[in-house]
C-alpha cells in the first residue's frame, strides 16, 4: 500500500513550528518529503535535520542552504557567507561533531520524481541544469551526490539554487525546465510565497510549499502565515488550482 505524500516546505529551524505543522498528518500515516532548507535563519536547524532523518518513512531534499551549511565545515570563506545567510554556530559545531549526521546530509537527493509525473526539488529554478547538464532527474541527482561526496564543491550547489522565483518570472523557463526533466508539475519550496495555503500557479504546474514557516527571520510586525502555508499532503493542491 502505497502512503499519501505530506510536503513540508522550508523550516529554517524552527522546530517548534514544525512540529505543529506535523501534528495533523501523524508519522506512518504518510510518506513524508521535505523540500530542504531545514537549517540556518532559526535555531534549531540540526535537531530538524535529526529529526527529517528520523521520522519514518521521510526523505529530505537538499536544499541551497544544507550544502553551503556543509561548505561552512571546512572553508573559512564559506563559513562566512553562511553567517551571513543565517547560520547557526552551535548548529555548526552539532553537525561537525556528529559525522554520521554529515554522511548523511551529503547523501541527500537534489530531487525525487513521482509516477504521477510530479518533480519535487527544492529550488524553483533551473540551475539544476547548470550543475548536471542533460539528463534526467536521477542523473542529477548522481551529479549532485559525487559533488557531495568530497568537501570543496558544495558551494557550487549553494550559488546554482540559489536564485529565487524563475519559474513564476519566467512562464517559458517553467516549461522548459518540465520539458527536460519530463515531469508533469513541479513541486518546490526556497521562494516565499504569502498565501495561507501551497501557491499553485503557472496553470497547476508549479506548486509552491515555501510558506515562511520559520518565524526567526520575519520583522515583529510581519504577520505570520498559517503553518498550512508550508505543510499538506500534496494530493489536496489539485484541488486548490481548480478553486
Ligand atoms: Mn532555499
Amino acid at each position: 500500500m502505497s502512503l499519501p505524500i505530506l510536503v513540508v516546505g522550508d523550516v529554517h529551524g524552527d522546530l517548534e513550528r514544525l512540529f505543529q505543522a506535523l501534528q495533523p498528518y501523524p508519522p506512518g500515516e504518510f510518506r513524508t518529503v521535505f523540500l530542504g532548507d531545514l537549517v540556518d535563519g532559526g535555531p534549531f536547524g540540526v535537531g530538524a535535520l535529526r529529526y527529517a532523518r528520523d521520522r519514518p518513512d521521510s526523505e529530505l531534499l537538499l536544499g541551497n542552504h544544507e550544502a553551503l551549511l556543509l561548505a561552512a565545515l571546512h572553508s573559512p570563506d564559506q563559513f562566512h557567507r553562511w553567517i551571513m545567510s543565517g547560520g547557526e554556530r552551535h548548529d555548526l559545531e552539532e553537525l561537525r561533531r556528529d559525522e554520521p549526521l554529515q554522511r548523511w546530509l551529503r547523501n541527500r537527493p537534489a530531487m525525487l520524481r513521482l509516477e504521477d509525473g510530479t518533480l519535487l526539488q527544492h529550488a524553483d529554478n533551473d540551475g539544476y541544469w547548470d550543475l548536471a547538464g542533460s539528463g534526467s532527474p536521477e542523473s542529477i541527482n548522481e551529479v549532485v551526490a559525487e559533488m557531495l561526496r568530497e568537501p570543496g564543491h558544495e558551494h557550487e550547489i549553494w550559488d546554482a539554487l540559489t536564485p529565487r522565483g524563475m519559474f513564476k518570472r519566467m512562464p517559458g523557463r517553467l516549461d522548459r525546465w518540465l520539458e527536460r526533466t519530463g515531469a508533469a508539475r513541479v513541486v518546490h519550496g526556497h521562494t516565499p510565497h504569502r498565501g495561507p495555503r501551497p501557491e499553485v500557479y503557472g496553470e497547476g504546474r508549479a506548486v509552491n510549499f515555501d510558506g515562511g514557516l520559520g518565524r526567526y527571520g520575519k520583522n515583529r510586525y510581519q504577520k505570520l502565515q498559517p503553518v498550512s502555508a508550508s505543510v499538506a499532503p500534496l494530493d489536496l493542491s489539485a484541488h486548490w488550482s481548480r478553486s
